[in-house]
């Protein structure tokens, strides 16, 4: 039983194989006039605190409460450590709205001791483009779990977002709530094999020595592909192209404008590379790969305190095969100094992942849920 989720308007697992239910927003759209205009209610002791993160303070705070409550894998080794430049980054798209960075503060100490997050973003589902809000950094302070805070957490984002006239959202989850309308798994590649076995994110392969594995991973200093270098703002209108050609095959994607692609693209220093391929005759940019950081902790161990990941974000080949672009952003990411380099089995990667060395992660996947819409079952990612 979910007795949270069964009151929303997401898809219900008891719905899930009734051919009678059909595709579509789950609600007709609301009606503005009708959203409730007050705060829903926290216990006595806790109150709400509208987070501005173009205050240094206020995202100290947030970082400090996410860094140690945030999420951790199965066997609590490990647990995410975004930084405040991420958390800047992910939290100021085009358009944000600073009502949806939500807090939730003790009265007493002003303590911030839970949190949740939204931004809007243009998704398009089949033939159909919805302006929706993106959910994310839901957390809860260890010491308060399983009070039923998250719910009310949920319920004002929904309020808020409702307020904006925003009527479904999209987010992902580790654990399975109704319902997914997607499923994928975490791959990894060891960049750095001694370090990932020394702290337990590897094991060595049975009848593999250090020295063997090390070179196994072994990568080459340059890249392959002529014309491979850093993203520059001159590239955004090829780039845009690029990846909205791209993204339009998938059944649910992002809508991305040039403004989008600037913001979320343009290389910061250890929040997300980009890179791009120059035909060296024509300059046209046919090819375009990228990364995001996100370290994590790494949960009392003597030698190491962090795990520098990087995560594969979007990617684009047209004059080269993706395998081949994809090992030069293994080399850079390698050169960049991080110890992993992480994709999902979503777009186009899983043929690259095995001719790569990813292996699959043993960590929970990871659920792309959508509210107040409802999709059939043939949709994939
Ligand atoms: C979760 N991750 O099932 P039921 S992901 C959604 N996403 O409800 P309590 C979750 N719901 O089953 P706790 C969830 N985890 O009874 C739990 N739930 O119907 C549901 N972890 O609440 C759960 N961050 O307060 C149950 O649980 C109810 O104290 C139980 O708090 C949960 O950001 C949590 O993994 C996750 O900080 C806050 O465990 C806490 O355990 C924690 O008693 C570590 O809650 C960090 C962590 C989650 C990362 C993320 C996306 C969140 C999406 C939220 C849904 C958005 C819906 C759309 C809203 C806008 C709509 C419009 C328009
Ligand atoms: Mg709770």
């Amino acid at each position: 039983r979910h007795l949270f989720w069964e009151t929303q308007p997401v898809g219900q697992f008891k719905d899930r194989n009734n051919q009678d239910v059909a595709e579509g927003s789950i609600e007709p759209s609301g009606d503005l006039a009708s959203v409730r205009q007050e705060p829903y209610n926290l216990p006595s002791t806790y109150e709400w605190s509208t987070c501005d993160i173009n205050d240094e303070n206020t995202m100290k705070e947030i970082y400090t409460l996410l860094t140690n409550n945030y999420v951790e894998d199965d066997d609590n080794m490990f647990r995410f450590d975004y930084s405040v430049e991420f958390l800047r980054w992910a939290l100021k798209p085009p358009g944000y709205f600073s009502d949806w960075h939500i807090g939730v503060r003790a009265k007493g100490s002003k303590k911030l001791v839970a949190l949740i997050t939204g931004v809007p973003a243009k998704i398009r589902v089949r033939d159909q483009v919805i302006l929706m809000a993106e959910i994310n950094f839901l957390c809860v302070h260890k010491k308060l779990r399983s009070k039923r805070l998250a719910p009310v957490l949920i319920r004002e984002v929904t309020r808020r977002v409702h307020l904006k006239d925003i009527w479904h959202a999209a987010y992902t989850a580790g654990v399975v709530i109704p319902t997914p309308i997607c499923t994928c798994q975490y791959w990894h590649r060891s960049l750095n094999p001694k370090k990932l076995i020394d702290v337990g994110f590897s094991r060595l392969a049975p009848r593999m020595t250090m020295s063997r594995t090390i070179k196994l991973y072994r990568l080459p200093e340059e890249t392959s592909t002529p014309g491979f270098r850093p993203m520059e703002r001159r590239d955004v209108p090829a780039v845009t192209h690029l990846l909205q050609n791209y993204l339009a095959q998938f059944q649910v994607a992002p809508v991305l404008t040039e403004e989008d692609i600037e913001y979320l693209l343009l290389p910061i220093m250890n929040v997300v590379n980009s890179y791009v391929v120059e035909n060296p005759a024509s300059h046209e940019i046919t090819d375009f790969c990228s990364f995001y950081t996100l370290p994590s902790t790494i949960i009392g161990n003597d030698n190491y305190s962090l795990l520098k990941a990087a995560y594969s974000y979007y990617n684009v080949a047209t004059s080269v095969p993706l395998l081949s672009l994809m090992s030069d952003a293994l080399i850079m990411a390698k050169r960049h100094d991080y110890d992993v380099f992480n994709a999902l089995d979503i777009m186009h990667n899983e043929p690259f992942l095995k001719d790569l060395k990813f292996g699959p992660g043993d960590a929970h996947k990871w659920e792309l849920s959508t509210s107040a819409i409802r999709l059939g079952r043939n949709v994939a990612g």
